[in-house]
Protein backbone atom coordinates (compact mmCIF):
# COMPACT_ATOMS: atom_id res chain seq x y z
CA UNK A 1 0.00 0.00 0.00
CA UNK A 2 1.38 3.30 -0.81
CA UNK A 3 1.86 5.91 1.80
CA UNK A 4 4.09 8.66 0.36
CA UNK A 5 1.10 11.76 -0.01
CA UNK A 6 0.44 10.85 3.83
CA UNK A 7 4.52 10.50 5.02
CA UNK A 8 4.76 14.25 3.24
CA UNK A 9 1.63 15.63 5.11
CA UNK A 10 2.61 14.77 7.61
CA UNK A 11 6.60 15.78 7.68
CA UNK A 12 5.45 19.12 6.75
CA UNK A 13 2.31 18.94 8.86
CA UNK A 14 5.36 18.51 12.42
CA UNK A 15 6.45 21.93 11.19
CA UNK A 16 3.06 24.21 12.37
CA UNK A 17 1.25 21.80 14.40
CA UNK A 18 2.88 19.41 17.93
CA UNK A 19 3.12 16.43 16.15
CA UNK A 20 1.56 16.86 13.03
CA UNK A 21 -2.07 16.67 14.59
CA UNK A 22 -4.51 18.14 16.49
CA UNK A 23 -4.87 15.57 19.16
CA UNK A 24 -2.28 13.67 20.02
CA UNK A 25 -4.54 10.05 19.66
CA UNK A 26 -4.40 11.03 15.36
CA UNK A 27 -0.65 10.65 15.94
CA UNK A 28 0.24 7.07 15.08
CA UNK A 29 3.94 6.87 16.76
CA UNK A 30 2.92 4.33 19.36
CA UNK A 31 2.31 1.90 16.59
CA UNK A 32 5.32 3.23 14.68
CA UNK A 33 5.29 5.28 11.86
CA UNK A 34 3.34 7.85 10.90
CA UNK A 35 -0.23 8.98 10.40
CA UNK A 36 -2.60 8.27 7.01
CA UNK A 37 -3.78 11.79 6.38
CA UNK A 38 -7.97 11.37 5.39
CA UNK A 39 -9.37 12.84 2.24
CA UNK A 40 -12.97 11.91 2.41
CA UNK A 41 -15.49 9.60 3.98
CA UNK A 42 -18.57 7.83 2.51
CA UNK A 43 -20.83 5.15 4.90
CA UNK A 44 -18.26 2.84 6.31
CA UNK A 45 -15.52 3.94 4.32
CA UNK A 46 -12.77 6.42 4.35
CA UNK A 47 -10.05 7.92 1.93
CA UNK A 48 -6.73 8.74 2.48
CA UNK A 49 -5.04 11.13 0.08
CA UNK A 50 -2.49 8.27 -1.33
CA UNK A 51 -6.37 6.65 -2.60
CA UNK A 52 -6.30 4.20 -0.09
CA UNK A 53 -9.95 3.03 1.16
CA UNK A 54 -9.99 1.34 4.59
CA UNK A 55 -13.43 0.07 6.32
CA UNK A 56 -13.86 2.34 9.20
CA UNK A 57 -14.05 0.94 12.57
CA UNK A 58 -12.74 4.90 14.53
CA UNK A 59 -15.93 6.39 13.70
CA UNK A 60 -14.14 9.80 14.29
CA UNK A 61 -13.03 8.36 17.67
CA UNK A 62 -16.99 7.03 18.19
CA UNK A 63 -19.52 10.07 16.90
CA UNK A 64 -20.45 8.33 13.33
CA UNK A 65 -22.59 6.01 14.33
CA UNK A 66 -24.46 6.34 11.51
CA UNK A 67 -21.32 6.20 8.96
CA UNK A 68 -19.43 8.83 6.86
CA UNK A 69 -21.11 11.81 4.79
CA UNK A 70 -24.75 10.38 5.98
CA UNK A 71 -26.77 12.31 3.43
CA UNK A 72 -29.64 13.60 5.52
CA UNK A 73 -26.95 14.78 7.91
CA UNK A 74 -25.14 16.48 5.21
CA UNK A 75 -27.95 18.28 3.68
CA UNK A 76 -29.50 18.98 7.31
CA UNK A 77 -25.76 20.96 7.84
CA UNK A 78 -25.95 22.31 4.46
CA UNK A 79 -29.66 23.52 4.97
CA UNK A 80 -29.05 25.36 8.39
CA UNK A 81 -25.83 27.07 7.27
CA UNK A 82 -27.66 28.48 4.64
CA UNK A 83 -29.85 30.49 7.51
CA UNK A 84 -26.62 31.23 9.23
CA UNK A 85 -23.86 29.46 11.04
CA UNK A 86 -23.76 30.99 14.66
CA UNK A 87 -25.58 33.49 16.67
CA UNK A 88 -25.30 33.99 19.87
CA UNK A 89 -28.78 33.75 20.88
CA UNK A 90 -30.93 30.87 21.68
CA UNK A 91 -32.77 29.14 18.65
CA UNK A 92 -35.53 26.88 18.41
CA UNK A 93 -33.13 24.12 17.30
CA UNK A 94 -31.61 23.99 20.84
CA UNK A 95 -34.70 23.21 22.93
CA UNK A 96 -35.87 20.66 20.66
CA UNK A 97 -31.92 19.16 20.85
CA UNK A 98 -32.45 19.15 24.69
CA UNK A 99 -36.20 17.69 24.66
CA UNK A 100 -34.92 14.67 22.14
CA UNK A 101 -32.21 13.96 25.25
CA UNK A 102 -34.26 14.79 27.80
CA UNK A 103 -36.61 12.09 26.71
CA UNK A 104 -33.73 9.80 26.03
CA UNK A 105 -31.34 9.86 29.04
CA UNK A 106 -33.10 8.94 32.32
CA UNK A 107 -31.25 11.16 34.56
CA UNK A 108 -31.41 13.98 32.46
CA UNK A 109 -34.48 16.73 33.51
CA UNK A 110 -32.26 19.29 32.11
CA UNK A 111 -29.77 20.15 29.78
CA UNK A 112 -26.89 22.49 29.29
CA UNK A 113 -24.98 21.84 25.60
CA UNK A 114 -21.72 22.58 25.15
CA UNK A 115 -18.95 22.05 22.79
CA UNK A 116 -17.25 19.35 23.72
CA UNK A 117 -17.32 16.45 26.14
CA UNK A 118 -14.02 17.96 28.13
CA UNK A 119 -16.20 21.38 29.02
CA UNK A 120 -19.56 18.88 29.90
CA UNK A 121 -17.33 16.58 32.32
CA UNK A 122 -15.49 20.00 33.94
CA UNK A 123 -19.08 21.55 34.27
CA UNK A 124 -20.74 18.66 35.82
CA UNK A 125 -18.35 18.36 38.07
CA UNK A 126 -18.14 22.11 38.79
CA UNK A 127 -22.02 21.87 39.14
CA UNK A 128 -21.97 18.65 41.43
CA UNK A 129 -19.45 20.43 43.65
CA UNK A 130 -21.92 23.69 43.64
CA UNK A 131 -24.60 21.59 44.56
CA UNK A 132 -22.95 19.54 47.16
CA UNK A 133 -20.71 22.37 48.55
CA UNK A 134 -17.85 19.82 48.62
CA UNK A 135 -14.76 19.98 47.22
CA UNK A 136 -13.29 16.35 46.69
CA UNK A 137 -14.32 13.46 43.59
CA UNK A 138 -13.39 10.41 43.21
CA UNK A 139 -12.49 8.73 39.54
CA UNK A 140 -11.61 5.55 38.22
CA UNK A 141 -8.11 4.46 37.43
CA UNK A 142 -8.08 4.74 33.63
CA UNK A 143 -11.30 6.38 32.98
CA UNK A 144 -10.86 9.22 30.51
CA UNK A 145 -12.76 12.84 30.86
CA UNK A 146 -11.14 14.95 28.46
CA UNK A 147 -8.26 17.10 29.17
CA UNK A 148 -9.66 18.62 32.14
CA UNK A 149 -6.30 19.28 34.40
CA UNK A 150 -7.89 17.60 37.21
CA UNK A 151 -9.10 14.50 35.75
CA UNK A 152 -6.05 13.84 33.90
CA UNK A 153 -5.27 11.40 37.01
CA UNK A 154 -4.67 7.59 35.71
CA UNK A 155 -6.27 8.65 32.65
CA UNK A 156 -7.06 6.48 29.98
CA UNK A 157 -6.88 7.07 26.33
CA UNK A 158 -3.49 8.89 25.40
CA UNK A 159 -2.62 9.41 28.18
CA UNK A 160 -2.36 5.63 28.54
CA UNK A 161 -1.53 5.44 24.67
CA UNK A 162 2.07 7.55 25.82
CA UNK A 163 2.57 5.90 29.03
CA UNK A 164 1.92 9.09 31.26
CA UNK A 165 1.18 8.63 34.42
CA UNK A 166 -0.67 12.30 34.21
CA UNK A 167 0.00 15.40 32.82
CA UNK A 168 2.46 17.96 32.42
CA UNK A 169 1.04 21.70 33.41
CA UNK A 170 -1.00 20.45 35.87
CA UNK A 171 0.25 21.42 39.43
CA UNK A 172 0.10 18.95 42.26
CA UNK A 173 -2.60 21.02 43.91
CA UNK A 174 -4.63 21.01 41.15
CA UNK A 175 -5.21 17.37 41.58
CA UNK A 176 -5.25 17.29 44.87
CA UNK A 177 -9.03 17.17 45.85
CA UNK A 178 -8.82 14.02 42.70
CA UNK A 179 -9.25 10.80 44.18
CA UNK A 180 -8.45 7.48 42.18
CA UNK A 181 -9.59 3.85 42.35
CA UNK A 182 -10.23 1.19 40.41
CA UNK A 183 -12.63 -0.14 37.93
CA UNK A 184 -15.58 -2.94 39.10
CA UNK A 185 -14.62 -2.74 42.69
CA UNK A 186 -17.07 -1.17 44.95
CA UNK A 187 -15.26 -1.53 48.16
CA UNK A 188 -12.35 0.68 47.23
CA UNK A 189 -14.86 3.63 46.44
CA UNK A 190 -16.18 2.86 50.03
CA UNK A 191 -13.07 3.13 51.79
CA UNK A 192 -12.45 6.31 49.78
CA UNK A 193 -15.56 7.45 50.73
CA UNK A 194 -14.67 6.61 54.47
CA UNK A 195 -11.32 8.25 54.40
CA UNK A 196 -13.03 11.66 53.80
CA UNK A 197 -16.40 11.64 55.30
CA UNK A 198 -18.77 14.30 53.66
CA UNK A 199 -16.16 15.73 51.54
CA UNK A 200 -17.23 13.77 48.40
CA UNK A 201 -18.64 15.82 46.29
CA UNK A 202 -19.25 13.36 43.07
CA UNK A 203 -17.66 10.60 41.78
CA UNK A 204 -17.22 10.09 37.99
CA UNK A 205 -16.81 7.17 36.02
CA UNK A 206 -17.40 6.10 32.26
CA UNK A 207 -20.12 3.26 33.24
CA UNK A 208 -18.70 1.13 30.73
CA UNK A 209 -15.16 2.17 30.54
CA UNK A 210 -14.11 3.22 26.59
CA UNK A 211 -10.78 4.88 26.69
CA UNK A 212 -8.68 1.92 28.12
CA UNK A 213 -10.06 -0.87 25.39
CA UNK A 214 -13.67 -1.66 26.05
CA UNK A 215 -14.19 -3.27 29.86
CA UNK A 216 -17.74 -3.75 30.78
CA UNK A 217 -18.69 -3.30 34.30
CA UNK A 218 -19.39 -6.46 36.53
CA UNK A 219 -22.78 -7.11 37.22
CA UNK A 220 -24.00 -5.01 40.10
CA UNK A 221 -21.21 -3.06 40.17
CA UNK A 222 -23.34 0.27 38.64
CA UNK A 223 -26.16 -0.71 41.43
CA UNK A 224 -23.99 -0.86 44.12
CA UNK A 225 -22.13 2.45 43.01
CA UNK A 226 -25.76 3.92 42.73
CA UNK A 227 -26.18 3.09 46.85
CA UNK A 228 -23.43 4.22 48.22
CA UNK A 229 -23.61 7.27 46.53
CA UNK A 230 -26.95 7.94 47.33
CA UNK A 231 -26.30 7.28 51.36
CA UNK A 232 -23.47 9.81 51.15
CA UNK A 233 -25.11 12.32 49.51
CA UNK A 234 -22.31 11.70 46.46
CA UNK A 235 -23.60 13.18 43.30
CA UNK A 236 -23.43 10.17 40.79
CA UNK A 237 -22.26 11.23 37.53
CA UNK A 238 -21.80 8.96 33.97
CA UNK A 239 -19.75 10.25 31.65
CA UNK A 240 -21.31 9.16 28.45
CA UNK A 241 -19.97 10.72 25.66
CA UNK A 242 -18.98 7.37 24.54
CA UNK A 243 -21.56 5.52 25.37
CA UNK A 244 -24.64 7.89 25.30
CA UNK A 245 -26.51 6.74 22.19
CA UNK A 246 -24.57 4.51 21.35
CA UNK A 247 -25.24 1.41 23.54
CA UNK A 248 -28.92 1.94 23.59
CA UNK A 249 -30.85 5.16 22.75
CA UNK A 250 -30.87 5.78 26.37
CA UNK A 251 -27.30 5.06 26.75
CA UNK A 252 -25.43 2.63 29.36
CA UNK A 253 -27.63 4.00 31.96
CA UNK A 254 -30.75 2.62 30.06
CA UNK A 255 -28.25 -0.64 28.82
CA UNK A 256 -28.00 -1.39 33.03
CA UNK A 257 -31.05 0.10 33.73
CA UNK A 258 -29.19 2.50 36.61
CA UNK A 259 -29.87 6.12 36.75
CA UNK A 260 -27.02 8.69 37.97
CA UNK A 261 -27.67 12.07 39.39
CA UNK A 262 -25.64 13.66 36.11
CA UNK A 263 -24.48 12.79 32.76
CA UNK A 264 -22.27 13.84 30.54
CA UNK A 265 -22.75 13.44 26.65
CA UNK A 266 -20.72 14.77 23.23
CA UNK A 267 -19.72 12.74 19.82
CA UNK A 268 -23.02 11.10 18.73
CA UNK A 269 -25.28 13.91 19.79
CA UNK A 270 -23.77 16.31 17.26
CA UNK A 271 -23.94 13.85 14.39
CA UNK A 272 -19.99 14.45 13.75
CA UNK A 273 -19.67 17.95 14.26
CA UNK A 274 -18.16 19.85 17.60
CA UNK A 275 -20.58 19.03 20.45
CA UNK A 276 -21.24 18.44 24.38
CA UNK A 277 -23.68 18.46 27.00
CA UNK A 278 -24.28 17.74 30.30
CA UNK A 279 -27.40 17.29 32.67
CA UNK A 280 -29.15 15.69 35.31
CA UNK A 281 -32.26 16.02 38.09
CA UNK A 282 -33.81 19.67 38.04
CA UNK A 283 -32.70 20.09 41.56
CA UNK A 284 -29.44 19.79 40.66
CA UNK A 285 -29.21 21.86 37.24
CA UNK A 286 -30.43 24.62 39.09
CA UNK A 287 -26.96 25.78 40.21
CA UNK A 288 -26.39 26.32 36.95
CA UNK A 289 -25.98 30.55 35.97
CA UNK A 290 -27.75 32.14 34.89
CA UNK A 291 -30.64 30.28 37.94
CA UNK A 292 -28.03 29.39 40.07
CA UNK A 293 -24.21 30.95 41.27
CA UNK A 294 -22.55 27.80 39.01
CA UNK A 295 -20.65 29.74 35.71
CA UNK A 296 -20.75 27.86 32.61
CA UNK A 297 -20.30 29.40 29.53
CA UNK A 298 -19.80 29.42 25.56
CA UNK A 299 -19.68 31.91 22.97
CA UNK A 300 -20.68 28.87 20.35
CA UNK A 301 -22.45 26.80 22.30
CA UNK A 302 -25.46 25.25 21.10
CA UNK A 303 -24.26 26.15 17.42
CA UNK A 304 -26.84 25.70 14.92
CA UNK A 305 -24.78 23.07 12.94
CA UNK A 306 -24.16 20.72 15.85
CA UNK A 307 -27.34 21.01 17.13
CA UNK A 308 -29.37 20.10 13.45
CA UNK A 309 -26.81 17.14 13.05
CA UNK A 310 -27.47 15.62 16.25
CA UNK A 311 -31.42 16.36 15.93
CA UNK A 312 -31.01 14.25 12.20
CA UNK A 313 -28.63 11.98 13.82
CA UNK A 314 -31.08 11.21 16.90
CA UNK A 315 -34.47 11.56 14.65
CA UNK A 316 -32.14 8.16 12.58
CA UNK A 317 -31.25 6.61 15.83
CA UNK A 318 -35.10 6.03 17.47
CA UNK A 319 -36.20 4.31 14.64
CA UNK A 320 -37.00 0.93 14.96
CA UNK A 321 -34.22 -1.36 14.17
CA UNK A 322 -31.51 0.62 14.53
CA UNK A 323 -29.81 -0.76 17.44
CA UNK A 324 -30.65 -4.50 17.01
CA UNK A 325 -28.46 -3.97 13.69
CA UNK A 326 -25.77 -2.57 15.10
CA UNK A 327 -25.89 -5.43 17.53
CA UNK A 328 -25.92 -8.03 14.83
CA UNK A 329 -23.41 -6.04 13.25
CA UNK A 330 -20.66 -6.09 15.53
CA UNK A 331 -21.70 -9.82 17.31
CA UNK A 332 -21.10 -10.96 14.09
CA UNK A 333 -17.71 -9.16 14.19
CA UNK A 334 -16.38 -9.87 17.42
CA UNK A 335 -17.52 -13.54 17.05
CA UNK A 336 -15.50 -13.63 14.17
CA UNK A 337 -12.40 -12.12 15.82
CA UNK A 338 -12.82 -14.66 18.77
CA UNK A 339 -13.12 -17.60 16.27
CA UNK A 340 -10.27 -16.74 14.29
CA UNK A 341 -7.72 -15.99 17.39
CA UNK A 342 -8.93 -19.49 18.78
CA UNK A 343 -7.89 -21.41 15.79
CA UNK A 344 -4.54 -19.73 15.78
CA UNK A 345 -3.82 -19.89 19.15
CA UNK A 346 -3.14 -16.54 20.00
CA UNK A 347 -4.19 -15.00 23.67
CA UNK A 348 -6.61 -12.59 23.70
CA UNK A 349 -9.45 -11.21 25.30
CA UNK A 350 -12.14 -10.09 23.23
CA UNK A 351 -14.27 -7.65 24.66
CA UNK A 352 -18.05 -5.85 23.60
CA UNK A 353 -20.58 -4.53 24.45
CA UNK A 354 -23.74 -3.28 21.68
CA UNK A 355 -21.10 -1.76 18.68
CA UNK A 356 -18.13 -0.90 21.20
CA UNK A 357 -15.35 -3.34 20.95
CA UNK A 358 -11.69 -4.19 21.51
CA UNK A 359 -9.36 -7.05 21.46
CA UNK A 360 -6.80 -7.13 24.14
CA UNK A 361 -3.87 -9.09 23.65
CA UNK A 362 -3.58 -10.98 26.30
CA UNK A 363 -3.95 -14.64 28.23
CA UNK A 364 -6.05 -12.04 31.22
CA UNK A 365 -9.51 -11.66 31.92
CA UNK A 366 -9.82 -7.66 31.50
CA UNK A 367 -11.78 -6.18 34.42
CA UNK A 368 -10.17 -3.44 35.07
CA UNK A 369 -7.19 -0.71 34.03
CA UNK A 370 -4.39 -3.10 35.15
CA UNK A 371 -6.09 -5.79 33.23
CA UNK A 372 -5.77 -3.64 30.07
CA UNK A 373 -2.47 -2.89 30.67
CA UNK A 374 -1.35 -6.40 30.65
CA UNK A 375 -1.86 -6.44 27.25
CA UNK A 376 0.83 -7.04 24.49
CA UNK A 377 0.97 -3.59 22.99
CA UNK A 378 3.92 -4.33 20.48
CA UNK A 379 1.58 -7.58 19.68
CA UNK A 380 -1.70 -5.00 18.66
CA UNK A 381 0.91 -2.73 16.69
CA UNK A 382 1.86 -5.60 14.49
CA UNK A 383 -2.01 -6.43 14.01
CA UNK A 384 -2.63 -2.09 13.67
CA UNK A 385 -0.98 -2.16 10.54
CA UNK A 386 -1.42 -5.81 9.59
CA UNK A 387 -5.11 -4.68 9.17
CA UNK A 388 -4.15 -0.92 7.31
CA UNK A 389 -2.33 -2.49 4.54
CA UNK A 390 -5.57 -4.88 4.33
CA UNK A 391 -8.04 -1.88 4.05
CA UNK A 392 -9.26 -1.58 7.51
CA UNK A 393 -8.68 1.16 9.83
CA UNK A 394 -8.91 0.48 13.19
CA UNK A 395 -7.99 3.15 16.78
CA UNK A 396 -3.76 3.36 16.85
CA UNK A 397 -4.04 2.17 20.14
CA UNK A 398 -4.71 -0.84 22.67
CA UNK A 399 -6.06 1.57 25.00
CA UNK A 400 -9.32 3.09 22.70
CA UNK A 401 -12.40 1.47 21.57
CA UNK A 402 -13.74 -0.02 18.02
CA UNK A 403 -16.81 1.00 17.09
CA UNK A 404 -19.50 -0.63 14.27
CA UNK A 405 -21.75 1.58 12.60
CA UNK A 406 -25.00 1.02 10.82
CA UNK A 407 -23.49 1.32 7.62
CA UNK A 408 -21.31 -1.59 8.38
CA UNK A 409 -22.38 -4.29 5.51
CA UNK A 410 -21.84 -8.33 5.99
CA UNK A 411 -19.63 -7.77 3.27
CA UNK A 412 -17.27 -5.07 5.00
CA UNK A 413 -17.41 -7.61 8.13
CA UNK A 414 -16.63 -10.38 6.09
CA UNK A 415 -14.02 -9.02 4.48
CA UNK A 416 -12.28 -7.53 8.22
CA UNK A 417 -12.83 -10.96 9.77
CA UNK A 418 -10.52 -12.35 6.33
CA UNK A 419 -7.85 -9.66 7.04
CA UNK A 420 -7.64 -10.13 10.85
CA UNK A 421 -7.50 -13.70 9.64
CA UNK A 422 -4.34 -13.11 7.70
CA UNK A 423 -2.28 -11.05 10.39
CA UNK A 424 -2.94 -13.63 12.76
CA UNK A 425 -1.17 -16.46 10.33
CA UNK A 426 1.02 -13.87 9.63
CA UNK A 427 1.75 -14.11 13.69
CA UNK A 428 2.54 -17.69 13.50
CA UNK A 429 4.83 -17.43 10.56
CA UNK A 430 6.79 -14.84 12.68
CA UNK A 431 6.43 -11.82 10.67
N1 LIG B 1 -12.22 10.13 23.66
C1 LIG B 1 -11.48 10.12 22.44
C2 LIG B 1 -10.31 9.21 22.57
N2 LIG B 1 -10.61 8.09 23.31
C3 LIG B 1 -11.13 11.49 22.04
C4 LIG B 1 -10.28 11.57 20.84
C5 LIG B 1 -9.11 12.47 21.06
O1 LIG B 1 -8.60 12.52 22.20
O2 LIG B 1 -8.70 13.05 20.09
Amino acid sequence: MEHSKSLAAWQQSQQFIPGGVNSPVRNFSKVGRHPCFIERGNGSKIYDIDGNEYIDYLASWGPLILGHAHPSIVEAIGSAALEGTSFGAPTTLETELAEAIVNAVPSIEQVRLVNSGTEATMSAIRVARGYTGRNKIIKIDGCYHGHVDYLLAKAGSGVATFGLSDSGGVPEDFARHTLTVPFNNPDAVKRAIEANPDEIACLILEPIMGNMGIIPPREGYLNELRELTEEHGIVLIFDEVITGFRVAYGGAQTYYNVTPDMTCLGKIIGGGLPVGAYGGKRDIMRCVAPEGDVYQAGTLSGNPLAVTAGITTLKRLAEPGVYAQLENSAAALANGLAEATQQHGIDAWHSRVGSMLMLYFTPETVTDADGARTADTERYRQYFWGLMERGVYVAPSQFEAGFVSFVHSEEDIYKTVHAATQVFSSFLAGN
